[in-house]
C-alpha cells in the first residue's frame, strides 16, 4: 500500500475508501447486481479470462465491465467486441482502483443504461499484486489470478492478495510443461495463507478449468460471498 511509513495515514485512507465501497455496494444491491473484483499482477491473464467469460456467459447473463488501467483503453477495446458495456477508468499514476474511481464508473453505467437490467459487473483492476487487495471497491467477492509462470513463492511474498481472495485462478496452465514449477507447492502455499479459498487451475488457451470457473461465477449470482474483508484488516 502507499505511504506505509505512516500507519495512521494508511488507516485513514482505507477508512475513507471503505465509505465509498459501502456506497458502491448499496448501489449494486439495490440494482440486483453481483460485482466481482478481478486482480493479479500485470499480464497474468485477466483480460483474456474476461474475453472467454463474456464469450460464454454474456448471452445468458447481463454483464457490464469496469476496466481499470493506468493509461489507454486497450483492454476496454478488446472487451467491447463482446457487445457489453465497458466503462474505462484511467487511474493516472495510481496503481490500483479505489472506491471513488469505481463510483464514477457505476454512476456512468447508471446514467447510460438501466442498471437494474444487469446481473453481473466485473471490475478488472490495475495489474498489481499488492494494493488492489487492500482497496475494496464495493465488490461482493474478490478473484485473484496467479499465472503458473510467476513462481511458487508468490502467495508467501504477497500474502494480502491471497488472504483476501474468495477465488484464486492459477492461469496459463498450458505453459506448465515448459516450466520447472510444482503446482501442488503453489496450492499448499496458497492454503497456508487462506485455507478456504476456491482454487481453480485454468488455461484460457486450452480451455482447461474454464467450465469450473464459469460455474463458480454463476454460483456468485445467487449467493455472493459478500465478505467484509476490510473490517478484518482493520481489526487485526
Ligand atoms: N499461454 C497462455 N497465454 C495466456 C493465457 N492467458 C493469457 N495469456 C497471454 O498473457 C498475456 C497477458 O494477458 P492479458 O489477459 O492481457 O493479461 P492482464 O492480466 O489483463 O494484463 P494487464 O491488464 O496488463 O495487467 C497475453 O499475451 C495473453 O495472450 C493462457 O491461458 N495461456
Ligand atoms: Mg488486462
Ligand atoms: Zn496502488
Ligand atoms: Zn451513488
Amino acid at each position: 500500500m502507499h505511504q506505509t511509513f505512516d500507519a495512521a495515514l494508511g488507516i485513514n485512507l482505507l477508512h475513507a475508501n471503505q465509505a465509498g465501497a459501502d456506497h458502491n455496494r448499496e448501489h449494486f444491491d439495490e440494482w440486483g447486481i453481483t460485482c466481482l473484483n478481478i486482480m493479479s499482477s500485470p499480464g497474468a491473464g485477466k483480460t483474456v479470462l474476461l474475453e472467454r467469460t463474456l464469450e460464454k456467459l454474456s448471452h445468458e447473463v447481463k454483464i457490464a465491465v469496469i476496466e481499470g488501467d493506468m493509461t489507454t483503453e486497450l483492454d476496454a477495446e478488446r472487451l467491447r467486441q463482446y457487445d457489453v458495456p465497458v466503462i474505462a477508468i484511467n487511474t493516472g499514476r495510481s496503481c490500483h482502483l479505489d472506491s471513488k474511481m469505481v463510483a464514477g464508473g457505476i454512476h456512468r453505467l447508471a446514467h447510460e443504461y438501466n442498471p437494474s437490467d444487469f446481473d453481473l459487473v466485473f471490475v478488472e483492476n490495475v495489474g498489481n499484486l499488492v494494493c488492489p487487495a487492500e482497496f475494496e471497491v464495493g465488490e461482493h467477492a474478490k478473484v485473484a489470478l496467479l499465472s503458473i509462470a510467476e513462481g511458487e513463492d508468490k502467495p508467501l511474498k504477497y500474502p494480502v492478495m491471497f488472504q483476501e481472495a474468495d477465488c484464486l485462478l492459477i492461469t496459463k496452465m498450458d505453459l506448465a510443461p515448459y516450466l520447472e514449477i510444482d503446482l501442488n507447492r503453489i496450492i499448499s502455499n496458497v492454503r497456508q495463507m487462506n485455507p478456504t479459498v476456491t482454487i481453480i487451475p485454468v488455461s484460457a488457451k486450452t480451455g482447461e478449468g474454464l467450465d469450473e470457473w464459469f460455474s463458480w461465477v454463476s454460483s456468485q449470482l445467487n449467493h455472493p460471498a459478500t465478505t467484509h474483508h476490510y473490517s478484518r484488516l482493520v481489526s487485526n
